[in-house]
C-alpha cells in the first residue's frame, strides 16, 4: 500500500473494533471463532439469557415469546456457510466511501447450528398476506442522524428457505457475544448485513420495511439522490493465501525460487463456483486453477490451488479470480458506488522471487 490513502482516525476506530480474518486463515476450511471477521455497527449488547426472549409478532395467528430452551427444542440443523461483508474491498475504492475500511479480509466460514426459521413461522401461523419478515437486534445506535435498532427484513419467500436458520451455535459452541449471543439470523449465501445478530424480535409485516438499513444503507447507489438496488446475495470472489513470508510493514511477500503452490478459497452466494483462474503476470494471462469439490456443502467456500513455477527472480504480481455457474464473474477494475459495496475486484499480491 504505497499510495497515501489517508485513513482517518474515525475509520481506524471502526477498524480496530471490527477486525478482519487474517488471509493466512484461508488455510482453514472452518474459520476458528477468533479469526472470523467481525462487523458491529453499534455496541455489543450484554445479554442475560435468563431474561432474554425472542418475540414473534405482527401478522401471526399466535404471538410468541420464547426463551432459548424453547428454540433449542425445535429440530436442529447445521449449515456451513461462508459469510462476507458487503463492504469487503471498500478501502481501495477511489474516492473511498467513508465507513469500515476493509481491504479483502471481511470473510469467514462458520459451522452454524440452529432451528429453521420456517419451523418457528409455522408455529406462529403466518397470515398469507404477509409481505416481509422483519428482524430486530438488541443493539441500538445512531446512524444517518436516526436513532435505531439494527433491523433488516426479508421477503416471506426468502425467509422460508430451508437453509435459513435461527442460529445459537457457531463451530460447536454457543454463539460468542461478538457474533450475536444468544441468537442470530443466518441466511446462507447473502451478504453479512442480512444475518441479524442479538435477535430479539421477528415481526411479520403487511408492507415492505422502510427502515434505514433497508431503504438507505446496503443499496448500490451511484449518487446521494439515487435510491439504488438493494444488496442481497454474495457475488463471486476468490482469495489466495498470501504465499511465502511477509515484510513487516509493506506485507509484500518473498518466496524462494522454484515451485510455489498458490492456494486459496472461492465462493459465490448466487450459484456454485464454476472456475478459478490465476495470473502470475498482473492479469496479462490467466491459467485455470485446480478446484476441489464442494466438500463443505453448497453454502461454503471451495478450496483451489495452482502450481507456479517461479523461476524468474524479482517482483511478480499474482492475481486470482472466480466465476460462478450463473455467469457472475469478478471485475478487473473496481466498481464504485456510494456505500462501497459488492466490490469484487480481483485480489493482487506482490511476490518477490528470491
Ligand atoms: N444486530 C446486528 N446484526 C448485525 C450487524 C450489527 O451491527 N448488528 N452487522 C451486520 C453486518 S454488516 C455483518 S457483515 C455481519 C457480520 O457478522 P459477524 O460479525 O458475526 O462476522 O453481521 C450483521 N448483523
Ligand atoms: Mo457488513
Amino acid at each position: 500500500m504505497s499510495e497515501d490513502c489517508g485513513i482517518s482516525l474515525e475509520e481506524l476506530q471502526l477498524a480496530a473494533r471490527n477486525h478482519g480474518m487474517p488471509l493466512e486463515a484461508l488455510r482453514e476450511a472452518i474459520t476458528p471463532i477468533g479469526l472470523h471477521y467481525l462487523l458491529i455497527h453499534y455496541d455489543i449488547p450484554q445479554v442475560d439469557v435468563q431474561t432474554w426472549r425472542l418475540e414473534v409478532d405482527g401478522r401471526v395467528r399466535t404471538e410468541l415469546s420464547l426463551d432459548l430452551d424453547a428454540i433449542r427444542a425445535l429440530p436442529s440443523h447445521e449449515v456451513i456457510a461462508t459469510m462476507e461483508c458487503a463492504g469487503n474491498g471498500r478501502a481501495r475504492l477511489a474516492p473511498r466511501p467513508v465507513s469500515q475500511p476493509w481491504l479483502l479480509e471481511a470473510v469467514g466460514t462458520g459451522r452454524w447450528r440452529g432451528a429453521r426459521l420456517r419451523d418457528l413461522l409455522d408455529q406462529a401461523g403466518v397470515d398469507p398476506e404477509t409481505a416481509e419478515v422483519l428482524f430486530t437486534g438488541l443493539d441500538r445506535g445512531i446512524e444517518n442522524d436516526e436513532e435505531q435498532f439494527f433491523q433488516r427484513s426479508l421477503t416471506l419467500a426468502d425467509a422460508a428457505l430451508p437453509e435459513v436458520l435461527l442460529a445459537y451455535e457457531l463451530n460447536g459452541v454457543p454463539l460468542p457475544p461478538q457474533h450475536g449471543f444468544p441468537l442470530r439470523l443466518l441466511v446462507p449465501g447473502w451478504y453479512g448485513m442480512t444475518n441479524v445478530k442479538w435477535l430479539t424480535r421477528i415481526t411479520l409485516l403487511a408492507e415492505p420495511f422502510t427502515g434505514y438499513q433497508q431503504a438507505r444503507g446496503y443499496r448500490l447507489r451511484q449518487n446521494e439522490e439515487d435510491d439504488g438496488e438493494p444488496l442481497s446475495r454474495i457475488y463471486p470472489r476468490a482469495l489466495m493465501v498470501p504465499p511465502g513470508i511477509p515484510d513487516f510493514m509493506t506485507r509484500e511477500r518473498t518466496v524462494p525460487a522454484g515451485k510455489v503452490t498458490i492456494e486459496g478459497r472461492a465462493w459465490s452466494g448466487h450459484a456454485p463456483v464454476a472456475a478459478v483462474e490465476v495470473s502470475t503476470d498482473d492479469g496479462a494471462t490467466w491459467q485455470t486453477a485446480e478446484l476441489e469439490p464442494p466438500e463443505l456443502g453448497p453454502w461454503a467456500w471451495r478450496s483451489w490451488s495452482y502450481d507456479w513455477n517461479a523461476t524468474e527472480p524479482g517482483p511478480h504480481v499474482l492475481a486470482c479470480r472466480a466465476r460462478d455457474e450463473a455467469g457472475n464473474a469478478q471485475s478487473s477494475e473496481q466498481q464504485w458506488n456510494v456505500g462501497g459495496y459488492a466490490n469484487n475486484e480481483v485480489q493482487r499480491v506482490v511476490v518477490t522471487v528470491a
